[in-house]
């Protein structure tokens, strides 16, 4: 592979955009060398400008399920471009998309489109903070909600409860009411629930964890979280906006049997276009302003070119009945054959999957269930893989600590095809 254009390209860019790019991680800092700028993309496959195609597993960080430029969306999205483009007034699809989002994820009786998921999670932060009339947040370390305040928080020293923020522009103030506990860790929620619990407005958490890569909570942690919240009168808010009609049709909530009070969104009901959306009982949402008092707007809210390409992608989720089985199939054999390469090849590392979401942790642990497993990752080797699967023509997420997925678009000979290159780019780690 040759990336000349691309190495250009990136020169370029940082004249003009901080970094080079609209999102940090895509400068492919954490992996060193050169982002690929893309040109083109269709079903598994992306091309980058100087012709190099890939197989790709990042499916623009997840909202790709049916692989790229998929014939329906574009159509959709064609027709609805020839009726104007935003109108800034309600539409029909509005309301087609939520009916259907409440109906593929039942514990959303209502829910208010955004433009990212950022939106949404920053919104269902306020709504629970006003609806409880509570200002504290918890959120699990390792977990990423988007970059709001309230979210870009470090544990202090010392005591769990005293956070830190861990971006410059996020004031002590706002940090103050963030507190910080362990994923697949019920004693530390149960301490910061004791020391804090009627001050608890609600408790917003990754349900399964794809921003410090995939990791899976374990059974009873998320049921200790929802008895917690009852208990204290918290709201328990999913964050799906990965996993939301990824992991399954109707979500994490519907693999662990959890209903959460609300649930934020994003990525797939967008098919590509900027939404997000959060949504959850009637009686909570109903606070939101014109109904209620707390406040949240958006210009392209619900706009017609989102709902258009986010409808039609729901809507083939929702109509095909062996999807997610089809899916299912092609992620096992990914996982079959990622892990007798790392078996027969002798490298340390776990492979975490559940569904079409995965990541392959670079590690001597034996397993990967929390944030201190995840810390223990070798972030050159994944460097070294990265490098190494992207000269082999196989695009992964340019982070050890993200997850990467698979697309219905990814044939058995894609999949085949990635294996052999995965042993050739895992045989250079030796
Ligand atoms: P956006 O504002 O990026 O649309 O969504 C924020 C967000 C919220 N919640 C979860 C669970 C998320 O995964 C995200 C965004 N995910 C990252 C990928 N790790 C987006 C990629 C990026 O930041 O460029």
């Amino acid at each position: 592979m040759t990336y000349i254009q691309s190495t250009q390209a990136f020169t370029d860019a940082q004249k003009y955009i901080p970094g080079g790019v609209n999102s940090p991680v895509r400068s492919f800092k954490s992996v060193g060398g050169t982002p690929v700028f893309i040109e083109s993309a269709r079903g598994a496959y992306i091309v980058d400008i100087d012709g190099n195609s890939y197989i790709d597993y990042v499916g623009s960080w997840g909202p790709m399920i049916l692989g790229h430029a998929h014939n329906d969306v574009v159509a959709s999205l064609s027709d609805a471009i020839s009726r104007g483009t935003s109108y800034g007034a309600p539409t029909l699809l509005e309301t087609a998309l939520a009916k259907l989002i409440g109906e593929m994820m039942p514990s959303i009786e209502s829910v208010r489109m955004v433009n990212s998921g950022t939106e949404a999670t920053m919104s269902a932060i306020r709504l629970a903070r006003g609806y409880t009339n509570r200002s504290k947040i918890v959120k699990f370390e390792g977990c990423y909600h988007g970059h709001g305040d309230s979210f870009l928080i470090q544990a202090g020293s010392g005591a769990l409860t005293l956070s830190n923020p861990n971006s410059p522009g996020v004031t002590k103030g706002t940090a103050q009411d963030t507190l910080l506990a362990q994923f697949n860790n019920s004693e530390s929620l149960e301490t910061l629930f004791q020391q804090f619990g009627h001050d608890i407005a609600g408790v917003i958490i990754e349900p399964v964890t794809g921003n410090m890569g995939v990791v899976l909570p374990k059974k009873e942690f998320l049921m200790n979280l929802q008895t917690l919240c009852k208990k204290y009168g918290a709201l328990l808010i999913f964050d799906e906006v990965m996993t939301g009609f990824r992991v399954a049709k109707g979500g994490a909530q519907s693999i662990y049997g959890i209903s959460p009070d609300i649930t934020c969104l994003g990525k797939i009901i967008g098919g590509g276009l900027p939404v997000g959306a959060y949504g959850g009982k009637k009686e909570i949402m109903n606070s939101l302003a014109p109904q209620g008092a707390i406040y949240q707007a958006g210009t392209l809210s619900g706009n017609p070119l989102a709902m258009s390409a986010g409808y039609t992608t729901l809507n083939i989720l929702n109509s095909n009945a062996d999807f997610y089985t089809q899916l299912e199939t092609r992620a096992a054999q990914l996982e079959q054959g990622i892990q007798k390469n790392i078996k027969d090849l002798g490298i340390p590392a776990v492979f975490n999957r559940i569904g079409s979401m995965f990541t392959l942790f670079f590690t001597t642990e034996k397993q990967v269930e929390s944030y201190a497993d995840v810390r223990t990752s070798n972030t050159e080797q994944y460097a070294k893989f990265f490098k190494a699967s992207l000269d082999a023509g196989i695009y992964f997420a340019p982070s050890q600590f993200e997850a990467g997925f698979v697309s219905a678009a990814h044939t058995e000979q894609d999949i085949e095809i990635t294996i052999t290159k995965n042993r050739e780019a895992l045989s250079q780690l030796l």
